[in-house]
């Protein structure tokens, strides 16, 4: 099964498009987890325990783990095993280098941790993707138009008649041979989100920028979706990981995003 399909199922078995962002810090982490061996596993567990049956995905941040030094590493590990093996993994370390290098970057990411799928640069072109989408069951996430104000510094440059990140589609488009790239598209950008997925069709988009960033998940849920209503991962991390009450948060999202997918249009 490509990547594509192995979305298109896990969606349609779990019934969610929800993916939570595992993004821990440690000064954040509850008190009583704190006092734990390690605090990071703990959490994550917790949360992973909490949630798995309204999930897609989860997607870890590798920043978060690779500042604690080796322990963050091995506390990535360690949550990666909680995770239940019908469920998604994205390795998000927007990563890339010339071919060389990238080769390196995708074993470590998807034979070394066992990550379904990345986040990846494009920005140093085609043989430096062409690690990360080399094997159709394992996916690749292309930044197109991010959730940060920075987005308008390159993103939306003009190229001809279009937008950089419209170019990044249209190559990224040509790459996917072996259907599994997706995109990143910023929760914060919904008026492009729409013209993006008529352009992607049934291709995977990564929907960062709910929640913490304030984007519009009415709005992105309703334009980002395929034809058949799915094909979008809505990440959610800080105001799920965080809230008071992690199981009420995570299926009051849950609930809103499949009430606004299976509105009329
Ligand atoms: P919250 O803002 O806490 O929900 O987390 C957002 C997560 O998505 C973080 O891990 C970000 O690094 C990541 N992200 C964005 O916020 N914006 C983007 O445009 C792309 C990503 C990403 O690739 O995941």
């Amino acid at each position: 099964m490509n990547f594509s399909e192995k979305v298109r199922e896990v969606q349609q078995r779990t019934n969610s498009l929800l993916c939570i962002g595992l993004d821990p810090v440690l000064e954040k982490i509850p008190s009583h987890l704190q006092k734990t061996g390690d605090p990071i596993v703990e959490f994550n567990k917790f949360i992973i325990e909490t949630t798995s049956d309204i999930v897609c995905a989860y997607k870890f941040n590798l920043a978060f783990y690779e500042a604690q030094g080796v322990s963050g590493i091995e506390a990535l590990e360690e949550s990666l095993e909680s995770v239940p093996n019908e469920i998604l993994t994205i390795g998000d370390g927007k990563r890339n280098d010339i071919g060389n290098s990238a080769e390196r970057y995708a074993e470590t990411l998807f034979y070394g941790f066992e990550f379904d799928a990345v986040t990846v640069n494009p920005y140093m072109g085609t043989d430096s993707v062409e690690p990360f989408i080399r094997d159709p069951e394992k996916g690749a996430f292309i930044l197109a138009l991010t959730s940060n104000p920075g987005a308008r510094d390159f993103q939306k440059l003009k190229v001809g008649d279009n937008y950089l990140y419209e170019k990044v589609i249209q190559r990224a488009k040509k790459w996917n041979t072996n259907n599994n790239i997706g995109f990143v598209v910023g929760a914060t950008q919904p008026r492009e989100l729409a013209s993006i997925r008529k352009r992607v069709h049934d291709m995977p988009i990564l929907l960062p920028g709910v929640g913490a960033q304030g984007g519009d998940l009415k709005k992105s849920v309703e334009s980002g979706c395929s034809k058949k209503r799915d094909m979008l991962l809505v990440n959610v991390g800080r105001s799920i990981i965080y809230a008071q009450n992690v199981r009420d948060t995570a299926l009051e999202i849950h609930t809103m995003i499949n009430t606004y997918r299976n509105e009329e249009k």
